[in-house]
């Protein structure tokens, strides 16, 4: 951590000097999370954004100034040069994690690396090697798997660790969209394989693979599984887009090299049943993330599109007045919660990556090792490494422990 002569005094908290990678739909909301967590959260350290990196000079001064970053690099290696950065937020297509998180460890800078951590296990693993080499010098990795920070989310984890589901029998767990139904739909960077890596399995498929590993505290063991292409040509994009929508050039088509849609089953180290779903064909539901455990003592049920709401049976209920309750996820005593607004006044899709900020930001004030690591990123990615295979060899496939 630095600190800067030209800041406010304020000798009590050292500065954690930002960088970012990227500027586009990811950009944005960690931007407001950089902007927003220091003015909610009392944190050990002052935040600075300090640079945000993209190639066109004029885009990303006019990303700077829109999200509230105060200089700009038209390199990410010119950023990562910089002695005045002390981590790196890299908020860019899988195809460039592994190499820039990599060059930026070796710098000595932190970082925080949107997910899926790598576009393959072994850039995953090179990764975590980085991340390993850097850490005796006190630098920290970090990925971004941000729905963990939903505090009905983290409230799941809470109950099954107090013990309040006992044995885990079966997760559920779906990620639906539908952003990509419609045949015309551009060819987005997220349909191309060199880019994403992966299409619905690695873009959305991972944060439920993350999320069942997380609420329950388990590891996926072995998985079979199924992935789908419906549509295999589109037109290219008409302009440079980069979020979930945007318009097509209809005289150019390329070829779609990824999975539009992931279905498995898996089977957890504990011996609880996973079913799995990621889809952007899942037409009317827009980001409906589902999360369903039984346990041997209670069960738990989440939806994202009503995202401050937790469903909780315990079985130990009185049968006639039992069943599953609906707990409103807002109240001080819930995860986070306490730093924003009263019971009953909900918060949103942004509030998870302000909350992963924070998380972040105390782990590394107090030396401690920031989760998701990128070993738990790496372990995400051996799960949709084995479900390729799966489908491809129509066999179950075993999770490299
Ligand atoms: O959370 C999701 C992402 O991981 C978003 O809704 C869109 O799908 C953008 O990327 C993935």
């Amino acid at each position: 951590m630095t600190d800067h002569p030209d800041l406010p005094a304020d000798a009590a908290r050292e500065t954690l000097s930002v960088g970012m990678v990227g500027y586009a739909f990811m950009g944005a909301a960690h931007s407001q999370a950089w902007r927003n967590a220091p003015r909610f959260f009392d944190l050990p350290l002052r935040l600075r954004m300090r640079a945000v990196a993209g190639r066109n000079p004029d885009l990303v001064a006019a990303a700077a100034a829109r999200l509230g970053w105060e200089s700009t690099e038209t390199s990410w290696r010119s950023l990562i040069d910089r002695d005045d950065v002390d981590l790196v937020d890299i908020c860019t297509p899988g195809d460039t994690h592994a190499e820039i998180a990599i060059a930026a460890l070796a710098a000595g800078k932190h970082v925080l690396c949107e997910k899926p951590l790598a576009n393959s296990v072994e850039e995953a693993e090179a990764m975590v090697a980085a991340a390993e080499r850097a850490r005796p010098a006190g630098v920290r990795a970090m990925v971004g798997f941000t729905y963990r920070r939903v505090p009905a989310i983290a409230l799941a984890r809470r109950l099954v660790a107090d013990g309040r589901l006992g044995r885990i029998h079966h997760v559920r767990a779906q990620y639906l969209q539908d952003w990509i139904v419609d045949p015309e739909a551009p060819l987005s960077w997220r349909l191309d394989k060199d880019k994403a890596g992966s299409g619905a399995l690695g873009d959305i498929g991972a944060h439920i693979v993350d999320l069942a590993q997380f609420i329950t505290g388990d590891a996926i063991a072995s998985v079979s599984g199924r992935l789908e292409t419906f549509v295999t040509e589109r037109p290219l994009p008409a302009d440079h887009h980069t979020g979930l929508s945007g318009a097509a050039d209809t005289a150019r088509r390329g070829p779609v090299t990824v999975d539009d849609a992931a279905a498995f089953i898996a089977r957890f180290r504990g011996g609880a049943l996973g079913v799995f779903e990621a889809t952007r064909f899942a037409l009317g539901r827009k980001n409906a993330i589902r999360i369903e455990v039984n346990g041997s003592r209670g069960s738990l049920a989440f939806d994202f599109e009503d995202m401050n709401v937790l469903h909780f049976h315990d079985g130990d209920d009185d049968a006639a007045t039992g069943g599953f309750r609906r707990i409103l996820a807002t109240e001080a005593e819930h995860p986070y919660m306490a730093a924003w607004w009263p019971p009953g006044h909900l918060i949103g899709y942004e509030h998870s990556f302000t909350h992963q900020v924070v998380d972040l930001v105390n782990d590394l004030a107090a030396g401690g090792d920031p989760s998701p690591s990128f070993a738990d990123g790496l372990q995400v990615q051996r799960v949709l490494a084995a479900v390729e295979t799966s489908s491809d060899s129509a066999t179950w496939q075993d999770v490299t422990p």
